[in-house]
């Protein structure tokens, strides 16, 4: 299968997980909107390609992928909300708080939190503790929720503590993703690489995020938080580099080529659009988008 045969049955099944599991509600609607039509599935697509290189995509892995779509789902409807990072936009359209209100958005991520869980309970017994141990642990205090706390209480004046929240608000998920999938393959020998891996992943996937947010007009909070407005462009180039040569050393060496070849194209398009607007973004800072090395 493609990379867009796979988004087409991972979009599908959202479908289907929110059709089936939500009461015929209003906040029904608020749900859908918020997942429907979804994002690029950087996420679920780990889940996909990881295992395929292992022995399979199964009706087990579609689940996680879904949970896992849906948590994320309920991360970013709570972080546009006007007490955390305040965002009108969301996927190019007016965020779920904007098109309903405050309280239904809440609710919403509220229920997806709770969904995904619920979609994990039907793993099998073989491999559901590790994973909720894993999952829940990513995802918390621990996790998800301590980076994002960090974030909002701007701690983040130095590379190091800026490294932490984006380890934790953007690497923890992009890890469970992989571990969690290996977990179901039967895999958990590959743990520890698997979170070398998504540790890496996450750091390169967050500054390039930043770098890409350049190209945009940034509003002031955006100005506050993008690290390539406060630290050392070399710092940050020197990190993305050092982050990919993780990424393809680890993934070479384990022969994960299904994985490698999904993230090497979600460089690659970041790389195309990079060098499309270097003028935008060398007006803001002084970068040379040819530096970065975003090919193996
Ligand atoms: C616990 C409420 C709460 C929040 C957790 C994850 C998070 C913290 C907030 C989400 C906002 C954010 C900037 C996260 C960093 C990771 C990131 C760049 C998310 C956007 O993910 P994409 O690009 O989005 O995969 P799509 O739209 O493609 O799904």
């Amino acid at each position: 299968m493609s990379i867009k045969q796979w988004q087409n049955e991972i979009t599908k099944n959202l479908e289907d997980i929110l059709q089936e599991n939500l009461p015929d509600h209003y906040l029904k609607e608020v749900i859908n909107y918020s997942v429907l039509p979804p994002g690029k599935l950087f996420r679920p697509l780990l889940v996909y390609s990881l295992a395929s290189d292992l022995n399979g995509v199964s009706k087990e892995h579609q689940t996680l992928a879904c949970a896992i779509e849906l948590h994320h789902t309920y991360t970013l409807i709570h972080d546009d909300l006007p007490a955390m990072d305040n965002d009108d936009l969301r996927r190019g359209r007016p965020s779920s708080h904007i098109k309903f209100n405050q309280w239904s958005a809440i609710l919403a991520g509220d229920a997806l939190l709770n969904l995904s869980y619920e979609l994990l309970a039907n793993l099998s017994p073989t491999c559901l503790p590790a994973v909720l141990k894993d999952f829940s642990l990513s995802c918390g205090a621990q996790g998800l929720v301590l980076g994002q706390c960090m974030d909002l209480a701007n701690e983040n004046d130095t590379l190091k503590k800026l490294l932490k929240i984006h380890e934790l608000k953007t690497a923890r998920l992009i890890q469970t993703s992989l571990s969690c999938s290996a977990f179901i393959s039967q895999r958990n020998d590959i743990e520890v690489k698997l979170k070398e891996i998504g540790y890496a992943l996450g750091i390169v996937f967050q500054l390039l995020d930043d770098l890409c947010e350049l190209i945009e007009d940034v509003n002031q909070h955006e100005e506050e938080i993008n690290p390539f407005l406060h630290f050392k462009t070399e710092e940050l180039t020197q990190l993305i580099n050092t982050n990919c040569q993780i990424i393809f050393s680890h993934t070479q060496e384990y022969k994960l080529i299904n994985l490698m070849n999904y993230i090497q194209s979600y460089l690659t398009k970041i790389n195309q659009k990079l060098l499309k607007n270097e003028e935008k973004i060398v007006q803001k800072i002084d970068i040379k988008i040819n530096q970065l090395n975003l090919q193996k």
